[in-house]
C-alpha cells in the first residue's frame, strides 16, 4: 500500500470512529441537559416524566409471600424496593440522584441509596432498587441496584415519605407511606402504570402482591 493511501485511511479511519465515539459522550450529555425539564410534566397535558412507579415498603411476612427479590429468604427490609421509570422523551442519566426517607437525623434527612454515576434509564425503562439480598428473577431486565450496599431503605410501613432528589440537591418526586394504608403486606403500583393513581398491587391484579421491574401484569417495559 502507498504511504499516501494509508495515510488516507487512517485519517478516513480517525474521522468515521471518531465521531461515533465523540456522539455516544453527547448523548449522555444531551441526556443529562434533559434530565430537569423532564422531571416537571412534560406537556401541558401533565404527562410524567421520571416517575415513581412502585414501591414495596411492607413485604407480607407470611412465609415466602414477601420474597419480591426471589432469592428464597424472606427479610423485612432486603425485599423491599423502589422502581422507577423514565417515561420522558430521551435516556436520563440519574447517576448522583439519591433516595431519602422523611426521618431526620441531625435535622438531616437520611440518604438510603445514591445511583451511582452515569447511570442512564434508557427512554421507556425502568430501575429497581432493592433493599438489599439476592436478586433472582428476570425482574423485565431492568437495571438493579442494592440499596443495602449503602444504607438499606428501610422503609417505615407509616409515617414515612420518600423522596428523591436529583444531583443538584432538589427534590423531584415523592412517595408518601402515610397517603396510604398501614401494612398492605403488598406493593402499591401506579393503576395502570406509569400514569394512574397508586393502588394496592392485589386490587390491580388480585393475587400478585408486587412487580418489580415490569407492568402490573407482569410484561417488560
Ligand atoms: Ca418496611
Ligand atoms: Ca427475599
Ligand atoms: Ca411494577
Amino acid at each position: 500500500m502507498k504511504p499516501s493511501l494509508f495515510i488516507a485511511l487512517l485519517f478516513i479511519g480517525f474521522v468515521v470512529f471518531g465521531s461515533a465515539f465523540s456522539s455516544c459522550t453527547t448523548d449522555d450529555v444531551e441526556a443529562v441537559k434533559g434530565i430537569d425539564s423532564t422531571l416537571v410534566p412534560i406537556d401541558t397535558n401533565g404527562a410524567r416524566g421520571l416517575v415513581i412507579n412502585e414501591v414495596l415498603y411492607d413485604p407480607s411476612n407470611s412465609g415466602l409471600d414477601g420474597d419480591a427479590n426471589g432469592d428464597g429468604v424472606y427479610n423485612q427490609d432486603q425485599d423491599e424496593f423502589i422502581e422507577i421509570y423514565n417515561n420522558g422523551p430521551t435516556s436520563l442519566n440519574i447517576g448522583g440522584y439519591s433516595i431519602k426517607d422523611s426521618i431526620l437525623v441531625g435535622g438531616l434527612a437520611t440518604t438510603r441509596f445514591t445511583f451511582p454515576d452515569n447511570t442512564v434509564i434508557p427512554k421507556g425503562k425502568a430501575v429497581l432498587v432493592f433493599g438489599g439480598g439476592t436478586p433472582t428473577g428476570i425482574f423485565g431486565n431492568c437495571q438493579i441496584f442494592l440499596s443495602m450496599d449503602q444504607s438499606g431503605l428501610s422503609m417505615g410501613n407509616s409515617g414515612e415519605t420518600i423522596n428523591v432528589y436529583n444531583r443538584k440537591g432538589t427534590l423531584i418526586m415523592s412517595f408518601n407511606s402515610d397517603a396510604q394504608s398501614n401494612n398492605p403486606n403488598e406493593s402499591y403500583t401506579l393503576n395502570p402504570d406509569i400514569t394512574g393513581s397508586f393502588a394496592q398491587h392485589g386490587t390491580a391484579v388480585p393475587g400478585k402482591l408486587f412487580s418489580p421491574g415490569t407492568r402490573i401484569n407482569g410484561v417488560p417495559f
